[in-house]
């Protein structure tokens, strides 16, 4: 039986596991020993990763809508010929920018680098990706505060801090493998920031109970009574950040006396915090998206930069500011897909970068976009306005995903032109599409994926391809070749061509991968960038800014802030409840189109949608366990939702997993100013009983 080693293509961990193959079928999977991410361990999703697509697999040719509205199976030539002809048609119609595309976190750097070239500079097109719902806060920040987006810190720092903060995250559930590096270590203490006893508040040494969505203020209250109680890092600030005397200023405004009444955590509570953080000798600050989904998340995320800098805990052993990723890809797709960033983390607006990827390209340098892309929620305020009116959808379910998702349906509807590109034809998003392009999973791809730690890992082909299928790398070269983009298209022949030009890419950035050859990351440990040509690997485990130098013009970490907002909603009593969202369990992925497969999950998991609320409230509401209410969200939506009842939720809140479409039927259309990441996780909602709404 042949063993092949390869990288889960669910969560960020990105952990190896091994696939015992005998005869193009998947006898046996085991998580990879050795392997620094997960040493022998992994969750039940990459345990059965070999059922990807056993139950539900699409049909292995495209399928295009007819005129009476079936879907009919077309060979893939007529697929690519379709594409090129309908997209060229609307783009002449209705102008060069009247077509866009959403991906996707979950395909390999290759194929995002190469629909990034398609997309973005043979047809000239905004495209964006589901890592805005996700990480574009933490991107941002990084970008504004760091100098570069790049997560600075090694897995290992989980298990030599003595002080782990986890705010807005909850591995428990989300990355069971990190909690594990948490609980490994054993004399740290654990504190969680979460409006709810989530799963992980539940196994900290410390639960913070913070009011919805005021991390903000928390944050700039413990930075104030730090710096008064001179409880900083000066000669830390002195060397190697800017803008603390601005900074010190600020929070003075942000007391003790306020913290209470705007976080919920009393004056009393704040200090013991401010002393632990005081006390500790490696404190390390986590978060995850209960940050980067909210209104004003750019800026509390740099409020946890902040407080890390001030007290010094960054770039050293077991500290740092450090955000958590959540696909398998999300790092690969926010460096090298060439959406929201220029190829290898440029500017788009540098002409020297332009003309530095134009050459390594071999193309015309007008060729290469001069703009980031417009984000997600102005692709879909464009086709609701009629000026974007061709979609094109890769590795995404946003028909579900999407905030205050019924806005997606009705700009479906406005579509003159919808191809969805899946594993399976049956997601939310392909049943509306009008060419469907059917991709084979991870198994049986060759690239690499970045994980949270900045570790590039391989993904192994596990099966062959059977006959007429194709990956998405192949979809995107056929497209290419339909769209005529000619001699360019020679660049990107193969997988390996691609990491190539991707090498090439990083040259020069914080993010040089320009020593690593591809069969260096072929069953190895994976590889953090930067390896730079020459660099030699002395440790499997390796953090950024430990010479104190980051990667702004003057080297120094720039602390930024701004008043805390102004709540886009406030609790009414129309709607006096908050609603929040997340991850469900351990064994569902997003919208489940790939853990459904799972016997398990589907048996342990509820089928119906489900909401926590608290046992008080739900007294006080004359409302049983498993009863059915409905939900009515202040942006204008309703829905069913079966009750759980929980004392984990505070009794003005309410808990929804995301799994279910109904969720994201009562999100908000409200977003981050500058990241435009979607504020997910707080609308004020009201409960009825199913009888009462009826009548
Ligand atoms: N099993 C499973 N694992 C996954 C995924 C999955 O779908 N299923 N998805 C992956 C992906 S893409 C991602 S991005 C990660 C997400 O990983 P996490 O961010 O850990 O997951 P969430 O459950 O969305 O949110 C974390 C917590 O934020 C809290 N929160 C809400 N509002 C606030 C607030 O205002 N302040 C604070 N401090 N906390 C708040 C929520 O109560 C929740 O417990 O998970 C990854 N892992
Ligand atoms: N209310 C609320 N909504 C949220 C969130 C929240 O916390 N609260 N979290 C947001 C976050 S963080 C995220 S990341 C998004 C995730 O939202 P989505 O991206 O919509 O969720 P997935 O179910 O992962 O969708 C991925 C799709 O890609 C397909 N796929 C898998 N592998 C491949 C492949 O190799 N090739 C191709 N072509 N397709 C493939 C899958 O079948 C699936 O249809 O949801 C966001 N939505
Ligand atoms: S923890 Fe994440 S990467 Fe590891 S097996 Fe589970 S889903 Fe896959
Ligand atoms: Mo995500």
């Amino acid at each position: 039986m042949e063993v092949k080693q390869s990288t889960c293509n669910y969560c960020a961990l990105g952990c190896n596991l091994d696939f015992y193959v005998e005869d193009n079928k998947i006898k046996k999977v085991l998580p990879t020993k050795g392997y620094p991410v997960n040493d022998g361990f992994c969750c039940i999703k990459g345990l059965n990763l070999n059922k990807q697509c056993r139950k539900f697999k699409s049909s292995k040719l495209p399928l295009l809508k007819d005129e009476s509205g079936k879907m009919k199976v077309i060979s893939w030539e007529d697929a690519f010929e379709t594409f090129a002809f309908k997209m060229r048609s609307i783009q002449e119609k209705y102008g060069t920018e009247s077509a866009a595309y959403l991906s996707t976190g979950q395909i390999t750097t290759e194929e995002m680098a190469l629909l990034g070239f398609i997309g973005r500079s043979c047809m000239q097109i905004n495209g964006d990706g589901n890592t805005r719902l996700c990480m574009a806060t933490a991107a941002v920040a990084h970008k504004q505060s760091f100098g570069f987006d790049a997560p600075p810190y090694t897995l290992k720092d989980f298990e030599i801090s003595d002080t782990i903060i986890l705010i807005g995250a909850n591995p428990v559930v989300a990355h069971p493998i990190m909690w594990s590096h948490i609980r490994k270590n054993e004399k740290a203490r654990v504190i969680t920031i979460d409006p709810r006893k989530s799963e992980t508040a539940i196994n900290s040494n410390l639960w913070i109970d913070i009011k919805p969505k005021s991390d903000i203020i928390l944050f700039y209250t413990l930075a104030n009574v730090l710096i008064e109680k001179n409880w900083i890092d000066r000669e830390y600030i002195e060397k190697y950040s800017e803008g603390f005397e601005g900074f010190k200023e600020h929070v003075k405004k942000y007391t003790l006396e306020n913290v209470e009444e705007k976080t919920g955590i009393s004056s009393k509570r704040v200090m013991e915090f401010a002393e632990i953080i005081h006390n500790g000798k490696r404190v390390s600050f986590w978060w995850t998206i209960g940050i980067n989904q909210g209104y004003e998340a750019v800026r509390t995320a740099q409020s946890i930069i902040d407080l890390a800098v001030i007290t010094g805990n960054i770039g050293k052993e077991g500290t740092g500011a450090n955000s958590i990723t959540g696909q398998c890809n999300a790092m690969g797709s926010r460096i090298y897909s060439n959406t929201t960033a220029l190829y290898g983390g440029r500017d788009f607006d540098n002409p020297k970068h332009r003309e530095e990827i134009a050459s390594i390209l071999e193309v015309p340098c007008e060729m290469i976009p001069k703009k980031p892309t417009i984000p997600y929620n102005k692709i879909i305020d464009k086709i609701n306005s009629g000026e974007i009116k061709a979609l094109w959808v890769i590795g995404t379910n946003p028909r579900h995903s999407w905030a205050n998702n019924e806005e997606f349906e009705k700009a479906v509807q406005k579509l003159e032109f919808l191809v969805v590109q899946d594993i399976y034809d049956d997601t939310d998003t392909s049943k509306l599409c009008d060419l469907f392009l059917p991709s084979v999973s991870a198994l049986k791809k060759e690239g690499f994926f970045i994980n949270t730690e900045r570790r590039l890992s391989a993904v192994t082909p596990i099966l062959k391809k059977e006959k007429d299928e194709l990956a998405d790398y192949d979809i995107l070269l056929g497209i290419g070749k339909a769209l005529k983009v000619g001699k360019p298209l020679e660049k990107w022949k193969t997988p390996r061509h691609a990491f190539g030009l991707i090498k090439q890419f990083s040259s020069k950035m914080p993010c040089d991968i320009t020593g690593i050859d591809y069969e260096m990351l072929v069953s190895s440990k994976g590889i953090q960038w930067p390896f730079k040509k020459g660099d030699i690997l002395t440790s499997d485990e390796r953090r950024l800014f430990q010479d104190n130098k980051y990667f702004t013009a003057d080297k120094k970490v720039k602390l930024i802030y701004a008043d805390a907002a102004q709540k886009p909603f406030t609790q009414t009593e129309k709607f006096p409840y908050i609603f929040n969202s997340g991850r469900g369990t351990v064994g569902q992925w997003h919208t489940q189109t790939r853990t459904r497969e799972i016997e398990f999950v589907k048996n342990s998991c509820f089928t119906d949608p489900y909401v926590f609320i608290n046992y008080k409230l739900a007294e006080k509401l004359h409302i049983k366990e498993n009863e059915k209410v409905v939900i009515l969200s202040a942006n204008g939506h309703k829905n069913e939702f079966r009750v759980v009842l929980t004392r984990n939720v505070k009794e003005d809140q309410l808990y929804a997993p995301i799994h279910y479409i109904e969720t994201n039927s009562l999100t908000p259309s409200i977003f981050d100013p500058y990241s435009k990441e979607p504020s997910y996780k707080y609308v004020p909602v009201n409960i009825e009983k199913v009888s009462e709404v009826r009548s």
